[in-house]
């Protein structure tokens, strides 16, 4: 018996070592150890045997046994093995339809940052990108925040541990893309017809807020510019991006870069304006609007007898949130990396 087990473990590791076919490899498994593989057969022999024999040939067997399953699952693992493709290969059927591969997308705010560029670009605004990390200057001193004034409490910034520029002051996270107004006018060229579309950050997370967030922001510097024009064109976003049937609202408000400031709101797409968990009266907050303050324009180099301006600033998310066919109940889900929502845009 011991003989016959020893032969079986040459001839299955010699079958083994010869062949690279997976198939081939499963064909001597069930050969050897299936339910009636001569391995198997030697095994069920091994009761028959005296009793004084039987623990020591009932060790060898199962030995045998393990070493047999380990060559064919090394080999089976092995770089070289032919597995189904390279099988099928060779009997290949060109009429199969092909195998499609998953295809991601733009994340849903890239989209929505598409897309409202390409509305104000219809009507001659050009797109700009200004720095992330800002100087105070940029982002409140030159808008026409006194120094230290607490009025920056409401953008609720992030400070970065940096030693204060000379004139520029404090470095910090863009809080918002107001900052990119005065880099617009540095420019020196006029008329001004600029979409500053940034990352913004504050030290906020709920339904409606999350910490880096995205905003745009409409500049418009030229002579005789009039509340007309910025009505003109919030309409005209509106229609274009939310269709015809919202309503919005500008209700006075303060900025300190705008004077006079508005707050425009729209109409609740998840409750149409009856009022609901997401807008609590009908009504969403869209952001800030408004005539340029003189200081701004001062600081911008500008000429403030010659040169008026309206400017928008609003969030990418919010906008997102108002279309009819988004009717987001938390904002945050949009960087939950939860494919189950995304794969749906
Ligand atoms: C501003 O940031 C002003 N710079 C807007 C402005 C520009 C006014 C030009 C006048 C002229 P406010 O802090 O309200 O304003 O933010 C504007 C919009 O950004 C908000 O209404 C909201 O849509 C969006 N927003 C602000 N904070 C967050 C946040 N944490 N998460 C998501 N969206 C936000």
């Amino acid at each position: 018996m011991e003989e016959e087990l020893i032969n079986l473990q040459t001839n299955a590791s010699s079958l083994i070592i010869s062949t690279d076919d997976a198939e081939e490899l499963e064909k001597i498994r069930e050969d050897f150890l299936g339910k009636d593989g001569s391995l198997t057969d030697a095994i069920k022999r091994i009761g028959k045997l005296p009793q004084e024999s039987r623990p020591e040939i009932g060790k060898l067997a199962n030995e045998i046994k393990n070493t047999i399953e380990d060559l064919i699952s090394h080999k089976l693992k092995s770089k070289k093995i032919n597995t189904g493709p390279a099988k099928r290969s060779k009997k290949i059927d060109v009429t199969m339809p092909g195998q499609a591969l998953p295809l991601g997308h733009l994340h849903l705010i890239t989209q929505g940052i598409e897309e409202i560029t390409n509305i104000f670009e219809h009507i001659g605004f050009t797109r700009v990108r200004y720095p992330e990390v800002e100087w105070d200057w940029y982002a409140f001193t030159a808008l026409n925040f006194p120094e230290n004034h607490p009025a920056r409490d409401d953008w609720e910034t992030f400070f970065v541990k940096e030693e204060p520029h000379p004139k520029n002051g404090q470095m910090v996270l863009t809080p918002h893309t107001s900052s990119g107004q005065i880099r617009e006018m540095e420019k020196g060229e006029l008329p001004i017809k600029m979409l500053n579309v940034a990352k913004c950050y504050r030290r906020q997370s709920d339904v409606s807020h999350v910490p880096m967030f995205h905003q745009f922001e409409g500049l418009v510097v030229g002579e005789n510019i009039s509340i007309t024009h910025l009505k003109g064109v919030l309409d005209y976003f509106f229609k274009s991006y939310l269709g015809e049937k919202r309503k919005f609202r500008i209700r006075p408000y303060h900025f300190q870069f705008t004077e006079p400031s508005f707050e425009i709101d729209v109409s609740c797409g998840v409750c149409n304006g009856r009022g609901c968990k997401l807008c609590k009266a009908g009504w969403l907050e869209l952001g800030g609007a408004g005539m340029v303050h003189p200081n701004v324009l001062k600081n911008g180099g500008i000429d403030t007898k010659k040169y008026t301006g309206f400017a928008f600033g609003w969030g990418v998310e919010r906008v997102l949130m108002m279309k009819e066919d988004l009717a987001l109940e938390d904002l945050r889900i949009l960087y939950s990396n939860d494919l189950r929502f995304l794969e749906q845009f």
